[in-house]
């Protein structure tokens, strides 16, 4: 990795950070409808992973998806559009936090069921394999998912039919407000892929380089071998489960101590000691990525809500699966199908030179807000 891609991921994991915090306090002023849940304190585990896929690998992963999205590439202003419900974002408003879809990024998005996107990374996995071509699939979930048993079936398959699919435990010590401890008979989560003879890593996912060191090797593990592998990366989320959580599970004593080990505190300690840039370069990364996160507020504030008809919209697809005789009669079905609904085409964003408006928090471990919303999920 040379020294402007080592900034460029110091640059991605700020965004992810400052778009959330944003995030936060949008949930709080009730511009942001349904449930929210952050990434805050993982960063280093979807940065690293998404930064040695190749541009026509496929990932798929769970709600806590917003990181994922944004270390892809997509437009921080289609997400946070999508969050607020809006016509301009990346599922037209209707999806929200746990779906950021973007298949031309190859993202097949977010799932908000528990453990049930792994038979589909298996599909996907499958497919590749079809197609007989080396792409491969990365698939991010929680801890509390290994104890679904959506995890062994498709680990199961994903050894016997050699999938190309790389497994990603996010383990954040908690499901919801139950911890690991309590969850699982075998603490080592990584050590299940046995049962199945899969390859099997635990990494420091506060440690970006030890992330992508992992994910290249399962990776290519996958092109060449067609073999899965399965990876838990020790991490830990500074926020609730989501914005209803107040965090009685956990002292504030061990959320404060994991935040010594914050990703981008380390990334950029790294850049100061290793890299030669100056802490004068860190502050203006941030400064820039604050008035990009301004901008993108900007412009969901002047996107238009959803149009009623709308509604029936992306309800169904064409599919050879389907008899489309007797679909093609049904005026809801032809409404749905409408196939001039593309993305409007964005302006690229302005140049970063205007001073942020939001005020900078001096450290970014330290912008916590245990904001209590609604209750649920
Ligand atoms: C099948 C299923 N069971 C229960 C839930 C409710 N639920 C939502 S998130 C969650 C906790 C999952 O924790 P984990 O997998 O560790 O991910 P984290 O939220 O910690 O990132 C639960 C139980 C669900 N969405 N789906
Ligand atoms: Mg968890």
């Amino acid at each position: 990795m040379n020294r402007d891609e080592a900034f460029g991921l110091y640059k991605q994991m700020l965004l992810i950070r400052r778009f959330e915090e944003r995030c936060a306090q949008l949930y709080v002023e009730g511009r942001i409808g349904g449930f929210l849940h952050l990434y805050i304190g993982q960063e280093a585990v979807g940065v690293g992973a998404m930064s040695v896929m190749r541009p026509d690998d496929y990932l798929i992963a769970y709600y806590r998806d917003h990181g994922y999205a944004l270390a892809r590439g997509t437009d921080p202003r289609l997400l946070l559009a999508e969050l607020c419900g809006k016509f301009t974002g990346i599922s037209r408003g209707k999806g929200g936090s746990m779906h950021f879809y973007d298949v031309a990024r190859g993202n097949f998005g977010g799932d908000g069921i528990v453990g049930g996107h792994l038979p589909l990374a298996a599909g996907i996995g499958y497919g590749i394999r079809l197609r007989n071509t080396d792409q491969v699939c990365l698939c991010f979930f929680g801890d509390g998912a290994v104890n679904e048993g959506a995890f062994h079936e498709a680990l199961n398959v994903s050894a016997l039919w050699d999938l190309p699919v790389v497994y990603i435990i996010e383990n954040n010590r908690y499901g919801m407000g139950t911890s690991i401890d309590r969850a699982s008979s075998v603490k080592d989560l990584y050590q299940r892929a046995s049962a199945y003879g899969i390859p099997r890593r635990e990494i420091n996912g506060m440690d970006l380089l030890a992330v992508r060191n992992a994910v290249t090797e399962a990776i290519e593990r996958a092109r060449t071998e067609k073999r899965p592998t399965l990876l838990e990366a020790d991490t830990y989320r500074y926020r609730g489960h989501s914005m209803s959580d107040p965090g009685k599970y956990r002292t504030k004593e061990e959320v404060e101590e994991m935040m010594k080990s914050d990703p981008i505190l380390l990334w950029g300690k790294r850049l100061l000691e290793q890299e030669r840039f100056t802490q004068a370069d860190l502050d203006a990364v941030d400064k820039e990525v604050l008035a990009r996160m301004d901008e993108t507020v900007a412009f969901v504030e002047a996107s238009p809500d959803p149009p009623v008809e709308s509604m029936y919209e992306d309800v169904y697809v064409r599919s050879p699966y389907i008899n489309m005789k007797a679909a093609e009669k049904d005026p809801a079905w032809r409404a749905a199908i409408r196939e001039d609904r593309v993305p409007p085409a964005l302006p690229p964003p302005a140049p970063a030179a205007a001073p942020a408006a939001a005020p900078a928090a001096p450290n970014p471990a330290e912008a916590t807000v245990q904001a209590t919303a609604k209750v649920g999920s």
